[in-house]
């Protein structure tokens, strides 16, 4: 059932990307390389994927993108900041050409009346600081994070109100390997996940306050990626297993955004296993007042997940996802004494096994709401799948639309129970990189023609997808069909 026919009036509908996955000239223009700039290259060399060096070439394309989005009637764009193009070695002199570029763009979405969404930071540290003390290993990249954020502020502070610190911190800590370039050693360290989640909140809380002392009438939020942990069974200690999930992988990173603590539960059961991580005197102070200047939180929502009683005696390992597509398996997370992640047999999954599930997001938009009473702005969701360009340029994407429209009227059921939402910008506006499958996994409403074996033309394509959003947008939601 829907509650609510239409959005609020200054609702903004639009689509997200980020930097290094839909840019490319990686070394162009004074740009130097960024963590993953090499670890796409090390996946390309392991399962054949388009690394980052052109993905599907946004640097040079910019202006028909934002062409082709204010013809979808686009209010907003998400997009990230390529912190290695403005500051090549993280710090210090910065690049003109590539603080020019996000000039050029954000000039080129007002002229259309698009409303920008600044991400300051989307799993690309520049190598410089990987290589000099190992990016996030090191409690100087918080300081560095700062000059970074302090430097984009105010450099653009008179044509971006909405910012965004840090993009899915948790999924950072959980993918470790995968978002950082680490050593081996730091790999099999756990405890490395939980002080580089410190520093993280360090970090973002510095940024957010930043962002309130220079940019007027500011907007601040991080993207978290969120999900309903759901126990597997009404067996009590399946529930608390889900109960456990749900604190360690969404309340751990709320609590500190928003109330400017660790949640207790979570923060003994990390002392009980010996990954205390180090909080030195004062940072709980910057942490709290970081949580003073946040406006609203931004959510990534793709699936729901599922969690029995762990195994006794499993020991500790981290998800999997599924890295070839069809036939592709996951392996589930374990944290011992805590949770084990498991399949959920009433839903359906994606060629790439994300479970679909609509009420999921209804779920997390009113626990938020309910738990910390913020606005909440959608920062992706969306279908990655297997896209075919016809010979006649178009591409049939029913699945894609099907899963946005389910996704839409979940929000309207959230809105109607008392949840504000600022904006949808689903993943993504067109075809880029996935993060772990390559080109060939699609999201975009526009499709771009390369594969991961070949550059092409990079030419665009409006999918299906593409002229059924338009009609949702100018409905502000109200046609869906
Ligand atoms: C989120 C990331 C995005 C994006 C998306 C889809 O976790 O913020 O960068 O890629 O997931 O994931 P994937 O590309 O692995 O399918």
């Amino acid at each position: 059932m829907e509650f609510v026919e239409e959005f609020p009036k200054n609702f903004m509908w639009g689509a997200a990307t980020s930097a290094y996955q839909c840019e490319g000239a990686a070394l162009e223009d004074g740009k130097k390389e960024n963590q993953q700039d090499v670890i796409n290259r090390q996946i390309h060399e392991e399962y054949g994927y388009a690394d980052a060096s052109v993905t599907t070439d946004h640097y040079h394309h910019y202006k028909e993108d934002v062409a082709l989005m204010a013809e979808m009637g686009f209010q907003s764009y998400r997009f990230s900041m390529n912190w290695s193009r403005i500051l090549p070695d993280g710090v210090g002199e910065p690049n003109p050409k590539g603080v020019q570029f996000y000039h050029d763009l954000i000039k080129e979405l007002r002229d259309h009346n698009i409303e920008p969404i600044v991400t300051m930071w989307h799993y690309d540290l520049p190598m410089a600081l990987v290589e000099k003390y190992g990016g996030w290993r090191d409690r100087q990249i918080v300081d560095d994070f700062e000059y970074y954020a302090r430097f984009i502020l105010n450099e653009y502070k008179d044509e971006v109100k909405y910012w965004l610190t840090i993009n899915e911190q948790s999924i950072v800590v959980n993918y470790i390997d995968r978002k950082n370039l680490i050593s081996k050693e730091d790999m099999f360290n756990p405890k490395f996940r939980w002080q580089a989640n410190h520093y993280m909140n360090l970090a973002h809380a510095k940024a957010a306050i930043a962002a309130h002392e220079i940019v007027k009438d500011v907007q601040v939020g991080a993207a978290l990626d969120t999900a309903p942990y759901y126990a597997a069974s009404s067996d009590p200690k399946d529930v608390m297993a889900g109960k456990n999930a749900n604190a360690m992988k969404n309340y751990f990173y709320m609590d500190a955004y928003f109330k400017g603590i660790y949640t207790p539960s979570v923060l003994a059961y990390l002392k009980r296993q010996g990954l205390e991580f180090e909080i030195q005197d004062g940072d709980m102070d910057i942490i709290k007042k970081g949580s003073e200047n946040m406006d609203f939180l931004g959510i990534n929502y793709y699936q729901s997940a599922c969690m029995k009683a762990p195994t006794p005696g499993a020991a500790r390992r981290f998800k999997q996802n599924n890295k070839i597509g069809k036939g592709g398996k996951v392996t589930y997370e374990i944290q011992p004494d805590f949770y084990e992640g498991c399949h959920n047999d009433f839903l359906q999954d994606t060629d790439f096994s994300f479970p679909i599930d609509p009420d999921g997001l209804q779920y997390v938009l009113e626990e938020i709401n309910d738990r910390y009473g913020v606005p909440v702005m959608i920062c992706e969701n969306g279908f990655g799948a297997y896209d075919k360009l016809e010979k006649d340029g178009s591409i049939h994407d029913p699945y894609r639309i099907e899963y946005i429209r389910e996704h839409i009227k979940a929000m309207k059921r959230a809105i109607a129970n008392g949840v504000t939402i600022i904006a949808y910008n689903p993943w993504s506006a067109f075809d880029l990189l996935s993060t772990s499958n390559g080109i060939a996994k699609r999201y975009g409403f526009i499709y771009v023609d390369r594969t991961d074996d070949e550059e092409r033309d990079c030419k665009r394509y409006r999918k299906d997808s593409f002229y059924w959003y338009q009609r949702v947008i100018a409905s502000n939601g109200k046609n869906l069909e």
